[in-house]
């Protein structure tokens, strides 16, 4: 059986980069794999977070899966704190890490750059995101461009602890999409789109109001040429531009070329606002449904109870397998 884990940190508003690089493809996805989906509130504390805050956008993450057409009946939505096994395989993993494999996370330096105080789960980080994968022998993980690096650092803890004590772990294969894998701000493309970017034309959020989609995507930085063309090298501002196009309509990337040929920016940015609203409209609506109702802590009950049933068992062989003392 082919298994997902796939989540988005609850770590600011989504926008449309967590949209391109997972959320939109996790309605299709249910249909190829057994999924879990969750919400990762334990990797979101490795930087400081405002509690309030916090509540509102785990809840706000898990209404966006159901928003974008993950099924509760099909795939497991639930909460990472809800299955206190990610925290215990977390501990028993990190027995098997290195610390100079941790050092060598870039997200780790770039996350921790110019920073005084760093906190150590920041550092620990992957062995977390390893526990999560392990937990639920997951077969495969769509990952961004960026993430590449911690899944292998799974697939070595896992090879690792299965030579060492006994074959526990599956070994988990990325998935990395071709489009939209790495979505960059609108306002400078050498950097990611990010949830913790505080300038908020960076970016699309999943909630914003079509005039503010029109108003951002038209103030993104373009070059001068004024051709739609797609080359990273040379023309970051525009493929990234039509990297979002393509996600949001479906189009190629050779289509889109053909379909601006000969068409100014202006007219690309207008087009590529509308594909965007159109594609947010019903997410939003059913989110609004969703964020604040008994629906969806329903959902994410039966979604924690049936992940605990996968996660202990592999937490319970793990034990059993490092020596630990079980009973029961
Ligand atoms: N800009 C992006 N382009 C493509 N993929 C992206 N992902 C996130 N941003 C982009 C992918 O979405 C999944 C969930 O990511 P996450 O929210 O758990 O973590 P992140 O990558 O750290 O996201 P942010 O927005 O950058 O959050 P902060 O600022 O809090 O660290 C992952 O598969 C990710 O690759």
């Amino acid at each position: 059986m082919k298994r997902v884990l796939s989540g988005i940190k609850p770590s600011g508003e989504l926008n449309i980069g967590g949209y391109g690089g997972a959320l939109h493809r996790f309605a299709s996805m249910q249909e190829d794999y057994e999924c879990y989906f969750f919400v990762p509130d334990l990797h979101a504390i490795t930087v400081p977070q405002d509690p309030r805050r916090l509540f509102q956008r785990s809840k706000e993450i898990a209404a966006y899966y159901v928003a974008a057409g993950v099924d509760p009946a099909k795939a497991t939505i639930f909460v990472q704190s809800h299955v206190a096994a990610h925290a215990e395989l977390n501990w028993l993993l990190e027995t098997q890490a290195h610390f100079g494999e941790l050092a060598r996370m870039t997200q780790f330096k770039d996350k921790s750059h110019g920073k005084d105080a760093v906190s150590s789960a920041l550092f620990t980080y992957p062995v977390l995101m390893a526990a999560d994968i392990l937990l639920y022998r997951a077969t495969h993980v769509p990952v961004g461009d960026d993430q590449k690096q911690h899944l292998e650092l799974t697939r070595d803890l896992a090879e690792r602890f299965n030579h060492r004590f006994a074959p526990v772990f599956a070994l988990p294969e990325p998935i990395i999409p071709e489009i939209g894998s790495r979505i960059m701000g609108l306002d400078d493309p050498s950097k990611k789109m990010s949830k913790s970017n505080p300038n908020r034309n960076s970016c699309v959020l999943l909630q914003d109001d079509p005039d503010v989609v029109r108003r951002k995507l038209a103030k993104a930085v373009t070059d001068s040429e004024g051709v739609v063309r797609y080359d990273w090298e040379r023309k970051p501002e525009v493929s990234n531009l039509i990297e979002i196009y393509a996600v949001f309509s479906g189009d190629d990337v050779a289509a889109i070329e053909r379909r601006f040929e000969g068409v100014g920016y202006g007219q690309f940015k207008r087009e590529l606002a509308e594909a965007v609203i159109a594609k947010l409209e019903p997410i939003q609506r059913r989110f609004r449904e969703l964020v604040d109702s008994e629906e969806l802590v329903g959902i994410l009950k039966d979604g924690a109870a049936k992940a605990a049933e996968t996660a202990n068992d592999t937490l319970l062989k793990a034990k059993r397998a490092l020596g630990l003392f079980t009973i029961g």
